[in-house]
């Protein structure tokens, strides 16, 4: 089976709820939709979420660009990822590189499942299993985190996660501590700092975090600052996780070369579309690491579903509105059954209402 051509749409799809993150507020998220078609007529999608509308059309334009050196290839998705980031030496596969070729990796797998009428998970080779489901929270401050907390909890979700970092440990404190009287004790709390403290105060501000009964505590410091985050995890009881910043399975090998055993929690673009994740869960696997997810939620459930020590999928609502079957959740499962490739379908006509 060849690979004729591709098929790119640049979206700005509305959030239900402004995002509020330490970096800014994502009210829309930015998405590239990539369909491509097989000489076979079969077609593979993806979405790459630019995070910044500023990002959005050059990453459809970098797709477009990389087309001709992908068109006439074997539908070989693993062959043509080495391939391709081999052409890309010289510039570099982090950024918006990385990001359109992960979104041409993760299209033709999907291609190549759903040629088999498989779900990827099955043509990766795992078999169904339950992958337990949270919620994230923004930066919403102590009753509007309690209040999205208790919305997750109602759809049953087994935990939620809570950007936190606020100008003082008692506000981050007084956010969990809302969101754990929302939620009562059966659920999983996280907190995430999305790298926003120094390691000097990140080892005070963690310790005193350490009696607050936390699942983990995500990216206290610089997502790439390695070192900083093997000491933490040293002094603080807490899990530490990181993972959704780090470009590929090199930066991952980096990662557990400077001493990351616990957990990671790849993001499917960053982390090389599904090539690249093999490759991680591969070294997680080795390394006896837990596997969570970063958004992505349709694809990382069938991603998790194949990585031997999956544990947490991430899941997130935001792009539902173009899709025409979003992830569905079962008693807080990802329910994976009866789903083909991905699961990913593009709903055309909110493609068109949504386009950028
Ligand atoms: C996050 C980052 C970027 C967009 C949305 C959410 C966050 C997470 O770090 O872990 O969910
Ligand atoms: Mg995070």
């Amino acid at each position: 089976m060849k690979i004729l051509s591709f098929d790119i749409r640049s979206v700005l799809v509305p959030l239900p709820e402004p995002h509020r993150t330490a970096s800014g507020v994502i009210e829309a998220s930015p998405l590239v939709l990539l369909s491509v078609l097989t000489d076979e007529g079969t077609r593979g999608h993806s979405i790459t979420f630019t995070y910044t509308p500023a990002a959005l059309k050059p990453t459809a334009v970098l797709m477009k660009n990389i087309e001709p050196l992908v068109t006439g290839q074997a539908l070989a998705p693993a062959a043509l990822w080495e391939r391709l980031h081999g052409r890309f030496k010289l510039l570099g596969t982090q950024g918006l590189v990385g990001m359109a070729l992960a979104g041409i990796d993760m299209a033709l797998w999907d291609a190549l499942a759903r040629s088999q009428q498989l779900p990827l998970h099955a043509l990766l080779g795992g078999e169904a299993k339950a992958v337990p489901c949270y919620g994230g929270i923004g930066h919403d401050g102590e009753a509007d985190s309690a209040r999205a907390a208790e919305r997750w909890a109602r759809q049953g979700l087994k935990g939620v996660k809570a950007k936190i970092g606020y100008p003082t440990l008692a506000e981050d404190i007084a956010v969990l501590r809302a969101i754990r009287c929302a939620v009562g004790p059966g659920l999983a709390v996280m907190a995430d700092y999305n790298q926003s403290l120094a390691p000097g105060e990140a080892r005070q501000r963690l310790q005193a975090l350490d009696s607050e009964g936390l699942q983990w505590i995500e990216e206290p410091v610089l997502a790439h600052d390695y070192a900083a985050l093997v000491q933490l995890g040293q002094r603080v009881r807490t899990p530490l996780l990181a993972g959704e910043n780090w470009w590929g399975p090199l930066d991952f090998r980096h990662a557990f070369n400077a001493g990351v055993r616990d957990q990671v929690m790849p993001n499917a673009m960053k982390g090389g579309g599904v090539t690249g994740w093999l490759a991680i869960s591969a070294m997680a696997q080795v390394y006896g690491a837990g596997v969570s997810s970063h958004l992505w939620p349709e694809v990382s459930a069938q991603l998790l579903t194949a990585t031997p020590t999956a544990r947490w999928l991430e899941y997130a609502d935001w792009w539902n509105p173009i899709l025409k079957n979003p992830l569905r959740l079962r008693e807080g499962l990802a329910d994976t059954e009866g789903v083909i490739a991905s699961g990913i379908e593009f709903d055309n006509d909110a493609a068109r209402a949504y386009a950028a």
